[in-house]
């Protein structure tokens, strides 16, 4: 490694790795990197830390993983001294969390704000990364290290008429600093997913009037937001360590206990308790209730019939309540979300729910939308369309590996990782929470902080042994996407229209990306893989 940080003959910046993006895992594999000695840098486009948290600050955005797990694990100090006052902290709060962390561990000088990675190169000769920026930048790289995010490339549908609109448009993604206010404003939102479900109800409490676009209903349970105490902040940090350990060898990097019989297993009267105390505990309590949630049917419709039941007693107008009962896909197919006071917002007299299913919007007008041969007149618009999931972020980044092969045509049919940290065929890169990784199907902090520890921890081995180049096989590759794609398949998953299978990108291949396994069984996959002298990948020096 060159340890160094230079200029070379032609105006490059010559490190040891390259780092894109300085959200929750940019920032921590700055800071394992930079403890190994090893010259490193991270280019971020936005203005800040924090990735999601700098640019998703709509009205009601928040965390729906407990905070207290949704939180670094990697300093005992910090976990101390940093304070949570909810259980669900907001965009905000963890916002200054991460700037927090940036300034504890002295981030900010090894990071380059306002500045896109264009492309990223690999030179066969010298075994290193080409980097190039929208800045004009020019960084010669041995790694170069993708944490780019997987929900990081906001989408917005092409609707015909858009530059026509006379009002204002917004998209949650990248909601504007300095806050909107819709007071008295007509609004008309599109989309019902995670974004939409939490920004609706603060919404309509401004809005004069607020028409809801839905194509599909999602299934949301009630968070229980709440602050937290004095009391329970002192038992969670006096208990850090159990909680860490048990959310890293959980399925889904959580602190909920299973059932340990399957749904179908226990009596009627006992499912019900079972339902209606994790409905009461709140959001992804819920999903965990029985073992076969995810891979029976039967199971599956049981837990969809009680979230049925709770929507109808929660809407008023049992039409409006039947629009809102998710029928077209299995529960927890399409992400959970997790709400305050959703569903109740449809009884409020200045909103309506206007189902797009059966008739798509046509257009955006001057005056605002067309659904159905019936226009609709607003002041603004917001866009709660998400994103191009999971690949949409690497494929923006022009990135070529050896040969000449591009990312984009190695992954024409669909992603292709091992292990969803590296690509065959593009020497020293990784991606943090990469495709074939359990990434959005996980609490992606414990994912985060698994993905950086073993990419680290690879460097460091390699470094230990005089190595300097690592590449998967493509026999190795190609067993783990067949892997992640039996486990996907032995799942009710794949059965739903999800971004999890690119089915909000017209033209996008569907192929269910994230690995199902579990974060506990996938860590100890991966731990194999480096015990055993990083079985699957090449190495050389
Ligand atoms: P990001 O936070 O997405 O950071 C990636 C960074 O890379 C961004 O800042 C981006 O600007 C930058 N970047 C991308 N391309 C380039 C480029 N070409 N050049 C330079 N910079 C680039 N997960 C959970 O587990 N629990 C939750 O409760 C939860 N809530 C969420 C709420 C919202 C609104 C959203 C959108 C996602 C949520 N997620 C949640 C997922 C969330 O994305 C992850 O938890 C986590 O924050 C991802 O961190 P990251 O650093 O991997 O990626
Ligand atoms: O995006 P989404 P999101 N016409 O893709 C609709 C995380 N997150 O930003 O379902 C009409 O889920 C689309 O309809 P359909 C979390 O992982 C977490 O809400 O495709 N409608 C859908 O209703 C989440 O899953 C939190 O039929 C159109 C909506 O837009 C992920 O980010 C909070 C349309 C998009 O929903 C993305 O969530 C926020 C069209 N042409 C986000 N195109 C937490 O609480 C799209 N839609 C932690």
């Amino acid at each position: 490694m060159t340890g160094d940080n230079t200029t070379s003959g032609d105006a490059a910046t010559v490190l040891d790795a390259v780092i894109v993006g300085a959200g929750f895992s940019g920032m921590y594999m700055l800071h394992r990197l930079r403890g190994m000695g090893l010259a490193s840098k991270v280019i971020e486009a936005a203005g800040g830390v924090g990735g999601t948290w700098y640019w998703n600050r709509y009205p009601g955005a928040r965390c729906d993983i407990e905070t207290v797990v949704y939180s670094y694990s990697f300093s005992e100090e910090l976990e101390q001294d940093w304070t949570w006052s909810s259980r669900y902290a907001t965009q905000p709060e963890i916002l200054r969390y991460a700037e927090h962390v940036a300034d504890r561990f002295d981030l900010y000088r090894d990071i380059r704000f306002g500045t896109r990675v264009t492309s990223a190169v690999y030179d066969q000769a010298s075994n290193r990364w080409t980097v190039l920026t929208d800045s004009d930048e020019h960084l010669s790289a041995r790694f170069c290290i993708m944490a780019i995010g997987c929900l990081s490339t906001p989408r917005r549908p092409d609707f015909d008429g858009l530059e026509s609109f006379r009002g204002d448009w917004y998209h949650t993604g990248y909601w504007p600093h300095e806050g909107v206010d819709f007071t008295g404003k007509r609004l008309g939102v599109i989309g019902t997913g995670s974004s939409a479900i939490q920004a609706i109800p603060i919404i309509a409490r401004q809005a004069a009037q607020l028409t809801v676009f839905q194509r599909t209903a999602n299934f949301s349970i009630p968070a229980w937001d709440g602050p937290l105490d004095a009391e329970t902040v002192r038992d969670q940090k006096s208990r850090y360590a159990e909680i860490r350990e048990k959310a890293r060898a959980s399925t889904s990097g959580d602190i909920y206990d299973t059932h340990e019989k399957p749904a179908l297993e226990v009596s009627a009267d006992e499912r019900r308790r079972e339902f209606e105390r994790r409905w009461n505990d709140g959001a992804f309590n819920f999903q965990a209730t029985f073992p076969d949630l995810l891979t029976s049917e039967a199971a599956n419709d049981l837990a969809a019939a009680f979230i049925h039941q709770k929507i109808r007693e929660r809407v008023d107008d049992p039409a409006v309540a039947e629009l809102l009962c998710p029928k077209d896909h299995p529960f927890a197919t399409k992400r959970l979300c997790a709400d305050t006071d959703y569903y109740e917002t449809y009884n409020r007299e200045n909103v309506t729910l206007v189902d797009v299913s059966e008739a798509p919007i046509e257009a955006i007008t001057p005056e605002g939308l067309r659904t159905g041969g019936v226009d609709y007149a607003f002041d603004a618009i917001v866009f709660a369309t998400g994103f191009d999931a999971m690949t949409g972020a690497l494929l923006e980044v022009g990135i070529t590996g050896r040969d000449g092969l591009t990312l984009q045509e190695k992954w024409n049919d669909g992603p292709r990782t091992y292990l969803g940290l590296a690509i065959a065929g593009f020497p020293n890169l990784f991606a943090i929470t990469g495709p074939g990784s359990p990434s959005v199907l996980s609490n992606m902090l414990v994912s985060i902080e698994q993905h950086v520890d073993w990419v680290a921890d690879c460097i460091d081995y390699m470094r230990g042994r005089g190595l300097d180049r690592i590449e998967p096989t493509v026999e190795a590759e190609d067993g783990w996407v067949e892997h992640v794609n039996a486990v996907g398949d032995s799942t009710l998953y794949p059965k739903a229209n999800s971004w999890y299978v690119g089915a909000n990108i017209p033209g996008k291949p569907r192929v269910f990306t994230p690995y199902v396994g579990g974060v506990g069984r996938y860590r100890e996959t991966c731990d194999a893989v480096a015990a055993n002298g990083y079985e699957g990948f090449v190495l050389g020096g």
